[in-house]
C-alpha cells in the first residue's frame, strides 16, 4: 500500500508537478510527472524523479557540523552550532564592524521557499554591503535592463511561447535548462508547437544545441556579439520603415535616441564581427516586424557575456519597436498571486531603478540591487584595509565552483577568520567553513515559487505541503535563518525563532494596510513560511488564500497573461525609458568593438546538460552514469589543425584544465564548450559518486577581470582561451 503525493519540482524554473508515491513505512516510491497538473500535464525531466536520490542520499548532512580544535567538521547538535556561530562571528562584527561579514546567497535560495522568504531579513540584520549573490554570474544584465525600461529589476517581459507565430531566440538552450526567466514546464513541447502550427523558431547560438537543431532555422553567432547584431536589426527596422509601436505608442520615450544611437550599426558594420551576413541581418528584421505575434527572449549567453546589460536590453527594443511589448504572443508581463514589485504602490509610476549608489572598496565596481559583483568578492577578502571582509555567511550556493577565478576564491576562503554556510552538503564551498547547517530534504519542506511565479507565462498558483515529516533531529531552513538573523542582532543564539517570523507578518500587514492583531488572528494557527505565503495570497491580486490551494493538489490555473501595461509599470516617468541615460553611456564601448578584428584565436563558451544542474546534483549516480559529460567541445577542422585527440589542455589567463575533448561540428570554428559545475575531486569534498565523477572546474579558466561594466556581471561566454593536446 502506498499514498500518493502532489509536489512542485524545485530543481529548475520549470516548475513542474511531481506524483510521488509515500509507502507505509514512510519511504519514497516512484516519482512521476503529475498528469492532472495544470500547468506541466504530466511533463518531467530526468532530474524531476531525483528528489528520491536526494533525500535518500547517504552523503546529504542530516546534522550541523561543527570545526573542532583539530581542524576538522564534526557532527553537533542545532543548539551547538548556533552557539559557536554567535561565539565567532559577533566578536569580528564588534572588532572590524559590519562590512567584515560577507554574505554570498546561491541559486537554490531563489527555489526555496523558506530560504527566499527569510533571507531578506538576515541580510538586512547583517548591515553589510559585502552582499554577493549568484545573479551576478548569471541574471544580473537582463535585471538591470527590465528595472530602467519598466521600473523593477523583476519587470521580465516573457515570451509568450503559446501564442506567438515567430519567436527569436538568442543564448537560450531550453532544450537542456528547462528555460529560465520565462517559467513554464514543457519548453521543448511548447517550442515544437510554434513549429506545428507554422510559426518560426530562430535560434542564434555559437552552438547547433538541440533547441537549435529542432528550430526552423539556426543562426550561429561568434560569442558576445548579440548586442551588435540585434544594434543591427534595430539600425534595419529604423531604416526600412518597419517601426511600429502599436497601443504603446504614447508611452514609450527615446524612441528618437534609439534611432540615432543605431546609425552606426549597420548589418554590413556588424557582420565581420557576429559571423552573420548584413543580408541575413535584414532578413531577421523584416522577419520579425512583419509576424503577426513575434517575440525576441535572450538568455544566459546573452547576460553572462562583455555586452551583457546591452545586450538584454536590445531584446526588449525589439519588442518594443516592433509593437510586440505586452501584447498576447509577444512578450508579456506576468501577474503572480502573491503580488509583486509590478503590483505595488501607484499603478503605472514608481521609483525607477537605481543603480551604482555606491561601488566595491578595492576595484570599485558598482552596486546593484543592494549587491556587489561576486568577482569583487575574493579581493574584497584578501586586500587588508578598513572594510576586509574577514567572515563569509554562504546561503545554498557553491561559489568555489561557481564562479569566475575559482582557485583565487578558494585561497580566499582559507583566508578567512570565520565561515558558516547553510547548506545540506560538504562540498567544494562548504569544506571551508567552520560551520555549517543543512537544512531537511526537499521533501520534508513545503514549496511555492514565489520567484518564479512572477516571470511564468501562465498565470498560475500551486502550494505543496510537505511529504514527508521532519527526520528526527532536522531543522527547519527557516528557523535557522530566522536564529541567524536573531543572533546578528545581538539577541542570543538560543533566541525564538518565532520572534522574526512575527515581525515578517507585522511588516507584510503594516505595507498591506492591514491591522496587525487582526492579521496574527486570521492567520492563526500558521506560523513560518506557510503563513506569510497565505498573508500574500490574500492580498494579492486573485483573493486567493492558502486554504484555496490546499484544496487544489495539482494548482490553480489563473489564465494566459493578459496586457498590464500602463499599470505595471514603475519607472519615475511613467513611460517606458527605452534610451534611459546607462543604456546610451556603455555604446561607445559596443562602437570601438565594430573595429575588432577575429583573432584566429580560442573562446570558451559554457554548456549545460539535462541530466546536470548547476555544480550541485553530481551525486546523483543515476544523472551522472554514462559517458562523461565534463568534456571539451571542439570543431573538427580546430582538432585537426592542432593535432587534438583524447585531451586537450584549455588555458587562459587565471588557470588550466586538461579535459577530455569531443569533436563535434556543432561549435563553431574557433570555438569550445566546456559545462560548469564540476570538478568535484578536491579534498574534503564529502559526495562520493561526485568525486568517482569528478570532472574539471571551468572556472579556474573564467577571469575574474571580464565582465559587463553596466552590471558587474561575470564574462563567463567569449573568454579567450588556449588549446592545446593535452
Ligand atoms: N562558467 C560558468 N559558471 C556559471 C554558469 C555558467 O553558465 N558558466 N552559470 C551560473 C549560474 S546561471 C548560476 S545560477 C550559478 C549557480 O551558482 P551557485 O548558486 O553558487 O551554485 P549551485 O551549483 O547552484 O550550488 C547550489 C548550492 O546550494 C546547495 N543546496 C541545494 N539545495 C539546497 C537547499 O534546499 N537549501 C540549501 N540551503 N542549500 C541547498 C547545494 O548543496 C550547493 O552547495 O552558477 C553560475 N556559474
Ligand atoms: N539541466 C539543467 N537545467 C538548468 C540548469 C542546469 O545547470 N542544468 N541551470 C539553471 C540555471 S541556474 C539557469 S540560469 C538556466 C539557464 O538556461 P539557458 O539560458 O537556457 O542556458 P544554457 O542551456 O546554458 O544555454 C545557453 C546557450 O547560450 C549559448 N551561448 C554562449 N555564448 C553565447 C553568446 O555569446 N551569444 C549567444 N547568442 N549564445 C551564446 C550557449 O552555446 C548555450 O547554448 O538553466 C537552468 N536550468
Ligand atoms: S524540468 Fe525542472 S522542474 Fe521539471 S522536473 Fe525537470 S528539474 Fe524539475
Ligand atoms: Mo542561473
Amino acid at each position: 500500500m502506498s499514498e500518493l503525493a502532489f509536489r512542485t519540482c524545485p530543481l529548475c524554473e520549470a516548475t513542474c508537478g511531481l506524483e510521488i508515491e509515500v509507502t507505509d513505512d514512510g519511504g519514497i516510491g516512484r516519482i512521476r510527472g503529475d498528469r492532472d497538473d495544470v500547468f506541466s500535464h504530466g511533463f518531467i525531466c530526468p532530474k524531476g524523479s531525483t528528489l528520491k536520490q536526494l533525500h535518500e542520499d547517504p552523503d546529504r548532512l542530516r546534522t550541523p557540523m561543527v570545526r573542532g580544535d583539530d581542524g576538522e567538521l564534526h557532527p553537533a547538535t542545532w543548539d551547538e552550532a548556533f552557539a559557536e556561530v554567535e561565539r565567532r562571528l559577533l566578536p569580528i562584527r564588534e572588532q572590524y564592524g559590519n562590512d567584515a561579514v560577507a554574505v554570498y546567497l546561491g541559486n537554490p535560495s531563489a527555489h526555496t521557499f523558506g530560504l527566499s522568504l527569510y533571507l531578506p531579513m538576515l541580510v538586512r540584520a547583517l548591515r553589510t554591503t559585502n552582499v554577493y549573490s549568484a545573479s551576478t554570474v548569471d541574471q544580473r544584465p537582463k535585471e538591470i535592463s527590465s528595472g530602467l525600461l519598466f521600473g523593477t529589476p523583476i519587470s521580465f517581459p516573457v515570451p509568450d511561447l503559446d501564442r506567438t507565430s515567430y519567436l527569436l531566440m538568442l543564448g537560450a538552450n531550453p532544450f537542456e535548462s528547462n528555460g529560465s526567466l520565462a517559467t513554464a514546464p514543457d519548453w521543448p513541447g511548447r517550442l515544437r508547437a510554434i513549429v506545428e502550427r507554422g510559426g518560426s523558431v530562430v535560434v542564434v547560438d555559437p552552438k547547433r544545441t538541440k533547441t537549435a537543431e529542432e528550430a526552423t532555422e539556426h543562426v550561429p553567432i561568434r560569442p558576445g556579439a548579440d548586442a551588435l547584431l540585434l544594434m543591427a536589426m534595430v539600425h534595419v527596422l529604423f531604416e526600412d520603415g518597419l517601426v511600429d509601436l502599436g497601443r504603446l505608442a504614447d508611452l514609450v520615450d527615446g524612441v528618437d535616441e534609439v534611432r540615432r544611437v543605431a546609425t552606426d550599426f549597420t548589418p554590413e558594420a556588424v557582420a565581420p564581427v557576429t559571423g552573420i551576413d548584413a543580408a541575413t541581418v535584414r532578413r531577421l528584421a523584416h522577419e520579425l516586424a512583419a509576424a503577426d505575434r513575434a517575440v525576441v527572449y535572450g538568455r544566459i549567453g546573452t547576460c553572462t557575456q562583455e555586452f551583457g546589460t546591452l545586450a538584454s536590453w536590445l531584446v526588449d527594443v525589439l519588442n518594443v519597436l516592433t509593437g510586440n511589448l505586452d501584447e498576447p504572443g509577444g512578450a508579456m508581463f506576468a501577474k503572480a498571486a502573491t503580488g509583486g514589485p509590478t503590483m505595488r504602490g501607484t499603478p503605472g509610476k514608481g521609483r525607477g531603478m537605481r543603480i551604482g549608489r555606491r561601488t566595491s572598496r578595492v576595484r570599485g565596481l558598482p552596486e546593484s540591487l543592494g549587491e556587489l559583483p561576486v568577482i569583487c568578492l575574493a579581493e574584497e577578502i584578501t586586500t587588508p584595509g578598513e572594510g576586509q571582509v574577514r567572515a563569509l555567511v554562504t546561503i545554498a550556493g557553491n561559489p568555489a565552483l561557481s564562479t569566475p577565478n575559482s582557485d583565487q576564491l578558494q585561497k580566499a576562503f582559507d583566508q578567512l577568520d570565520f565561515m558558516v554556510s547553510v547548506d545540506p552538503y560538504l562540498n567544494e564551498t562548504t569544506r571551508h567553513a567552520d560551520v555549517i547547517l543543512p537544512g531537511p530534504s526537499a521533501l520534508a519542506k513545503s514549496h511555492y515559487d514565489i520567484a518564479f511565479y512572477q516571470f511564468s507565462l501562465r498565470n498560475v498558483a500551486n502550494y505543496s505541503p510537505p511529504v514527508l515529516p521532519l527526520d528526527e533531529g532536522a531543522y527547519d531552513e527557516w528557523k535557522t535563518l530566522a536564529r541567524l538573523t536573531l543572533i546578528v542582532q545581538g539577541m542570543g543564539s538560543d533566541a525564538d525563532p518565532s520572534v522574526v517570523d512575527d515581525f515578517a507578518i507585522q511588516s507584510l500587514a503594516q505595507r498591506a494596510g492591514l491591522d496587525p492583531d487582526e492579521t496574527f488572528a486570521l492567520l492563526a494557527p500558521r506560523v513560518g513560511p506557510d503563513r506569510m505565503l497565505d498573508l500574500m495570497l490574500r492580498t494579492g491580486p486573485y483573493d486567493l488564500t492558502l486554504d484555496d490551494l490546499i484544496a487544489a493538489p495539482h494548482g490553480i490555473d489563473l489564465g494566459p497573461l493578459e496586457p498590464r501595461l500602463p499599470d505595471a509599470l514603475r519607472t519615475a516617468s511613467g513611460k517606458i525609458e527605452l534610451a534611459a541615460e546607462p543604456f546610451l553611456g556603455d555604446l561607445p564601448r559596443l562602437r570601438a568593438a565594430l573595429d575588432r578584428t577575429v583573432n584566429g584565436g580560442f573562446v570558451l563558451i559554457g554548456r549545460r546538460h539535462l541530466r546536470s544542474n548547476n555544480s550541485w546534483m553530481h551525486n546523483v549516480g543515476v544523472l551522472v552514469k554514462g559517458k562523461p559529460r565534463c568534456t571539451l567541445q571542439i570543431h573538427p577542422a580546430d582538432a585537426e589543425r592542432l593535432g587534438i585527440a583524447g585531451t586537450a589542455k584549455v588555458s587562459s589567463r587565471t588557470g588550466a584544465v586538461v579535459v577530455p575533448v569531443e569533436v563535434t561540428d556543432t561549435v563553431m570554428r574557433g570555438v569550445v564548450s566546456l559545462p560548469h559545475g564540476w570538478g568535484h575531486d578536491l579534498d574534503g569534498v564529502q559526495m562520493d559518486v561526485a568525486r568517482a565523477n569528478a570532472g574539471v572546474n571551468s572556472n579556474l579558466l573564467a577571469d575574474d577581470q571580464l565582465f559587463d561594466p553596466l552590471s558587474g556581471n561575470a564574462v563567463l561566454n567569449g573568454i579567450p582561451v588556449e588549446v592545446a593536446p593535452g
